[in-house]
């Protein structure tokens, strides 16, 4: 079944929606439709821009990446426009696979045109003519919306060799995912698109410099673009008063679990969890919430004033993540829970180092072993858990190895877990 959208406007909390307020309102395949709601108006506004400006607005947005690692989108593209080798490439990475992460195939099926603009916008400021969209392969519907919005938008003069009469050219291809979790880290899904292996690169060099075919490359998520479109139309300093001042703009999460309305919710940054459950609507009692996915970390019910915030979760000592929330009520087990994490981590390393490669197997045993010996001591094998975990942080290539301890420390530390 499709996620619902939640409807977080119902709440004190909220600004009007900003990023979600096409979805259900508009028909995702029409470009007419999506025109008479406001559609084009700021790739209009970017072409009055010029690249350089453009850049500026997103930079004085303060514009950092929804995938995860919040990096600063305006250096990213400024990095990318000031390189002298060409062509420049953009790739826009839908290969949304974080565990309970949702919010990106609400955008792409329920407002499709919305990315073909934005993904337009970004190569235009960052100097490229080519785009691809990687698309995780087990989205059929967003793979239809994306595909139909493309032709229509190349058919009405939107995309090709003189994009709105401006003498632009921009054209993208969508490629799609075959099922591999390690596809989303931006190198492997560079090598995917080679047609290489999927497994990460090492950085530095960062994809600004070379990424694609070896070309200087801007790889930005799904939800990061879109927000692009209100920072043209409302202008950077309108934007930047929603959020904080160090995480500003609206941001999508994506609540699921123990939950009676599961989700996709839009809220400004600086909401709190508790604010966010509450539109939910927890079930049962509390036990604990995942933040940031299987990489993120789980969080008790008395810290539920966290402020979902890049720097608020940081202070907490979480992470936000690409804004997953997943409630667990005390019905859940929560060894079978971390085993499950585990075994994703496992299944989904691409072995190509040794500390994740070995290391994602041995956490399985030894969570294995605690689970399997129930009511025997744990000590030794959490010991092993955190040398392994220690190992594996340190020297992964990837984020996969680098991540792939956080939620079991969390649950250890933080909950407690096999006391
Ligand atoms: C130029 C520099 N560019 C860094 C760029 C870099 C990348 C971005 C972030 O993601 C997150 C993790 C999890 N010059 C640069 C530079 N860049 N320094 O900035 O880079 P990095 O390496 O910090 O992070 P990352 O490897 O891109 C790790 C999250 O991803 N994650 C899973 C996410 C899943 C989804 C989803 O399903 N939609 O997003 C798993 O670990 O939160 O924080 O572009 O090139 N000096
Ligand atoms: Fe592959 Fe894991 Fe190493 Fe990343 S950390 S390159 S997923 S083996």
């Amino acid at each position: 079944a499709a996620p619902q959208t939640g409807n977080p406007a119902l709440t004190p909390t909220t600004t009007p929606l900003t990023l979600l307020r096409r979805i259900g309102t508009t028909d995702p395949t029409s470009l007419d439709d999506y025109r008479a709601h406001g559609g084009y108006t700021a790739l209009r506004r970017a072409f009055a821009l010029g690249p350089a400006g453009v850049i500026r607005e997103v930079t004085d947005a303060g514009l950092v990446g929804r995938g995860g690692a919040a990096f600063p989108t305006g250096r990213k593209w400024q990095a990318t426009a000031a390189q002298p080798d060409h062509p420049h490439y953009l790739v826009c990475n839908a290969d949304e696979s974080e565990p309970g992460t949702f919010k990106d195939r609400v955008l792409m099926e329920g407002d499709p045109y919305a990315l073909v603009e934005a993904m337009t916008i970004a190569a235009y400021a960052t100097g490229a003519h080519q785009g691809h969209l990687y698309l995780r392969g087990e989205y059929p519907r967003a793979l239809a919306r994306l595909t139909h919005a493309v032709r229509q938008a190349r058919t009405r003069g939107l995309l090709g060799d003189d994009v709105l009469g401006q003498g632009y050219a921009f054209d993208i291809e969508i490629r799609r995912g075959a099922g591999a979790y390690i596809c989303g880290e931006e190198t492997a899904l560079f090598n995917s698109i080679e047609g290489h292996r999927g497994e990460p690169r090492s950085k530095p060099p960062f994809p600004v410099e070379k990424g694609l075919f070896g070309k200087p490359t801007v790889e930005n998520n799904v939800e990061t673009l879109v927000n692009v479109l209100p920072i043209l139309t409302m202008g950077a300093e309108a934007y930047a008063a929603i959020g904080t001042p160090a995480s500003t703009g609206p941001k999508l999460f994506c609540v699921s679990g123990t939950v009676a309305r599961p989700g996709v919710y839009e809220l400004p940054f600086g909401a709190t969890l508790g604010e966010l459950l509450a539109l939910a609507g927890v079930r049962g009692d509390l036990r604990a919430v995942l933040l940031g996915g299987a990489a993120g970390g789980f969080v008790r019910p008395d810290e539920l004033d966290i402020p979902l915030t890049f720097e608020g979760t940081r202070e907490a000592g979480t992470t936000l993540g690409s804004g997953v929330v997943m409630a667990f009520d005390d019905t859940v087990p929560l060894p079978r829970l971390l085993l499950r994490i585990a075994e994703f981590f496992r299944d989904e390393s691409c072995g190509q180092c040794v500390p994740c490669r070995v290391g994602t197997v041995r956490q399985e045993e030894a969570l294995h072993r605690i689970v399997d010996r129930t009511g025997a001591d744990a000590a030794p094998d959490i010991a092993l858990l955190r040398e392994v975990g220690r190992a594996m942080r340190d020297a992964s290539i990837c984020g996969l190895g680098q991540t792939a301890w956080n939620a079991v420390e969390s649950a250890i530390d933080r909950l407690g877990a096999y006391r």
